[in-house]
């Protein structure tokens, strides 16, 4: 049976180690509940570091105890928490995807123990998985695991999500190893994000970078498509609901309200980390107290800071000047009976958290980015009375959804000090009209549904992804059409040129064919039962130049000029371009505003080449080009098609396939094969007979029977072919 095995950097589980015995506790965060429901079930399991280097001597025991939790450990070195984890994860991805890339050490050595981690996870997950497990790997510490993964089970159905920003283009592409990061994700059915944002900065990222394809969501790698959304990240609701409301929670309250002589609350909780704000946040309470001194001893900031990362330099840094901060905030305001911060450097136990949140009159959550930010959720559905101010960074994902708080951009020091003064004395009746909007969302879109949401969509993209896939062409299909092309006694063989026979190359012009085709070709052509038909968008004086010593059959400008080697070149019929006068300076026009790209004129056709310019800008004006045309060629018996970067516009009376069937028509065979790349050879593949061989080159989606990887892969096959043998 098909399983289901999470992947996390951290197994939620608190393992210590005390007087030489170790102890096992689960740890309760939201992610942990939220995933409940998949790792525990059936024969699911989670795997993960456990968070301990352990010995040798120690491994079995840790395994056994994990295994009666579902959990699957994955033991780190110290060196590899050292340069996989603070190194490269906290101090290289950490910085760079908070938008701190000043705070990014690229350092090689770190990026050479993440690439060996993930490696290690990898391992342990293909011991445990079956090739068509659905597999679910979380976070930025395990970016190059999905490809890893897909190596070596092909076939598994691998989602991804990342818990934090994905930065703009801009940002990321500072990273030494951008490509590899974004080809290791590539590996994943489905990329999800918190918000859509951070989908449009990804996919930007891969449209510059690894120089795919990408439409709505959609990025097509080749083989396969991989399909990238928001999936905004809950809480788990009715815990925080339930617990704010108990007795223990509420005698708390009490206690402390009463130790805070009942002033004004408000509330700031994180993590230390400088994406946080906690300076900047610091500083805005300051000025505000200076600014409205009506506020002394009315108003308490409770500052958790949460303990984190204070091995890597930068917290270290951070921690010193926070506490510096608070020093000057108290030394200057303090009073006898009144401390404006309340900062404490340790966490809280739950329900103490939970007290926090139910006496906060304010929720001061002002990140300088955040992927999500789940506290500000937290104090939501923690406000039983329906009362409470947020105050909210919008730089945190939370923000795309909790639009009834007062939103601030944490820069803005006095616009900081505004929203704090305008919280304190919002009126009651608005507090519960926004808090209201914000529980209903929280509620509605909690951890469950978010897990939920995520996998239904995961199991959705790989139905799309299996319905519209040809079969790659290997093993015993491979084989089977060897035999048949050696039993055959007359074959017909249509192969394109551009992207088929010869990889893409930046500039067209510079696509001739290498020694090694040309060879290849002859040797093909040189059996007497081949017929081998070079059938392509270029212009026939290129292919002749190029071809034309061979003795193989040529169709050029897809289909308007034909060669059969005994003959000369002729044209299909006659066909009128009196057409090109009045479209040329159209294509001329997108020329003189595209620096980079290049008008081809055929005869009966003109294409714009864009391969060159920024991808985004290329469709932009691609897609403009196309529409320019479309309306002009009304009545006209023109056809304008979007190909593999270019625009083509020729007479609607051509086409490969048209040319095709004359082959198909005139020489009776009983080995027939086409094998093309782009849009235009769908024509070709649409006429061929029921059992030929029909193979698509580079994707998957196609009406041909079969895919091939790469023009290599085409040569491979010829070679083959020719030879004899399969490998
Ligand atoms: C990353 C992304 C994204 C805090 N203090 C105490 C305590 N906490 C709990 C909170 C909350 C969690 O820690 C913090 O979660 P955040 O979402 O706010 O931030 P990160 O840790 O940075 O998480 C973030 C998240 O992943 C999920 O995708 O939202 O953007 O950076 O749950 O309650 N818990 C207890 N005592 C404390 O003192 N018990």
């Amino acid at each position: 049976m098909a399983r289901k095995i999470i992947v996390s950097n951290r197994l939620p589980v608190k393992v210590r180690r005390a007087d030489g015995t170790m102890t096992f506790e689960p740890s309760e965060g939201g992610l942990a509940t939220g995933l409940g429901s998949v790792y525990k079930e059936g024969e699911n399991i989670w795997l993960g570091w456990p968070g301990l280097c352990v010995e040798e001597s120690e491994e079995q025991q840790v395994i056994t105890e994990l295994q009666k939790e579902r959990m699957q450990p994955v033991f780190l070195t110290e060196s590899d928490i050292k340069e996989y984890y603070e190194g490269f994860s906290n101090e290289t991805l950490w910085p760079t995807f908070h938008y701190f890339s000043q705070f990014a050490v690229y350092e090689q050595s770190y990026w050479e123990a993440y690439y060996r981690v993930n490696q290690k996870f990898c391992e342990q997950i293909v011991k445990f998985a079956n090739p068509d497990d659905t597999i679910w790997i979380h976070d930025y510490q395990l970016l190059l695991l999905p490809s890893m993964v897909r190596e070596s089970l092909p076939d598994s159905t691998i989602g991804f999500f990342q818990h934090i920003p994905f930065p703009s283009y801009e940002v990321f592409r500072m990273l030494p190893w951008r490509k590899q990061i974004l080809q290791g994700l590539l590996g994943a059915d489905l990329i999800g994000f918190h918000t859509y944002d951070d989908v449009r900065h990804f996919v930007s990222s891969v449209i510059h970078l690894v120089g795919l394809a990408a439409s709505h969501g959609i990025i097509e790698t080749g083989n396969r498509s991989v399909m990238v959304d928001a999936f905004p990240m809950g809480i788990d609701y009715d815990k925080y609901a339930q617990t704010a409301n108990s007795e223990k929670v509420s005698g708390m309250v009490q206690e402390f309200q009463e130790a805070l002589r009942h002033r004004k609350i408000i509330l700031s909780i994180d993590r230390l980390d400088y994406s946080k704000g906690i300076p900047q946040r610091l500083r805005a309470f300051e000025m505000f107290l200076k600014q409205y001194p009506e506020f002394h001893e009315q108003v308490t900031l409770i500052m958790i800071v949460v303990p984190s990362r204070d091995q890597v330099e930068k917290y270290k840094e951070l921690k010193i000047e926070v506490d510096e901060l608070v020093g000057r905030i108290n030394g200057l305001y303090r009073t006898l009976s009144w401390a404006p911060v309340q900062y404490y450097y340790h966490s809280f136990p739950f329900e103490e958290l939970s007290a926090f949140y139910r006496m906060a009159h304010v929720a001061l959550v002002t990140p300088m980015r955040d992927g999500m930010n789940l506290v500000c959720k937290e104090y939501i559905a923690s406000r039983n009375d329906g009362t409470g101010v947020l105050i909210l960074s919008e730089m945190a994902g939370a923000a795309k959804e909790l639009s009834e708080a007062i939103l601030i951009n944490p820069n803005d020091v006095h616009q900081m000090v505004g929203a704090l003064q305008q919280a304190l004395i919002v009126p009651e009746e608005n507090q519960r009209v926004a808090v209201a909007s914000m529980q209903a969302t929280v509620q509605k879109y909690n951890i469950h549904h978010w897990v939920n949401l995520f996998m239904d969509r995961l199991t959705y993209a790989k139905e799309k992804q299996n319905a519209l896939k040809t079969t790659l062409l290997k093993g015993e299909v491979k084989k089977q059409l060897i035999n048949n092309y050696q039993q055959a006694q007359q074959r017909l063989i249509f192969l394109d040129y551009d992207g088929t026979l010869m990889p893409f190359t930046r500039d067209p012009n510079k696509t001739q064919p290498d020694e090694e085709l040309l060879h290849l070709l002859q040797t093909l052509a040189a059996e007497a039962a081949n017929r081998v038909v070079i059938i392509s968008g270029r212009d026939h004086k290129t292919l002749a130049k190029w071809l034309g010593h061979l003795p193989i059959d040529m169709i050029a400008e897809h289909g308007v000029w034909l060669r059969k080697h005994e003959t000369e070149w002729r044209m299909i019929q006659n066909l009128d371009n009196s057409w090109k006068e009045d479209i040329r300076p159209i294509f001329e026009m997108y020329v003189s505003r595209t620096p980079g790209t290049l008008l081809e004129e055929k005869d009966f056709a003109l294409v714009w080449h864009y391969r060159k310019v920024d991808p985004v800008l290329g469709e932009t004006r691609a897609g403009e080009l196309s529409s320019h045309l479309n309306y002009l060629i009304a009545n006209r018996n023109l056809q304008v098609m979007e190909g593999d970067k270019i625009v083509e516009i020729k007479n609607i009376e051509v086409n490969k396939g048209i040319a095709a069937s004359r082959w198909l028509h005139q020489y009776g065979s009983d080995f027939v094969l086409a094998i093309g790349d782009d849009r235009t050879d769908e024509d070709t593949f649409r006429v061929m007979p029921k059992d030929a061989y029909t193979i698509k080159v580079g994707n998957i989606r196609s009406i041909a029977k079969y895919h091939v990887q790469s023009p290599q892969h085409v040569r491979e096959l010829l070679r083959q072919l020719v030879n004899g043998s399969a490998q």
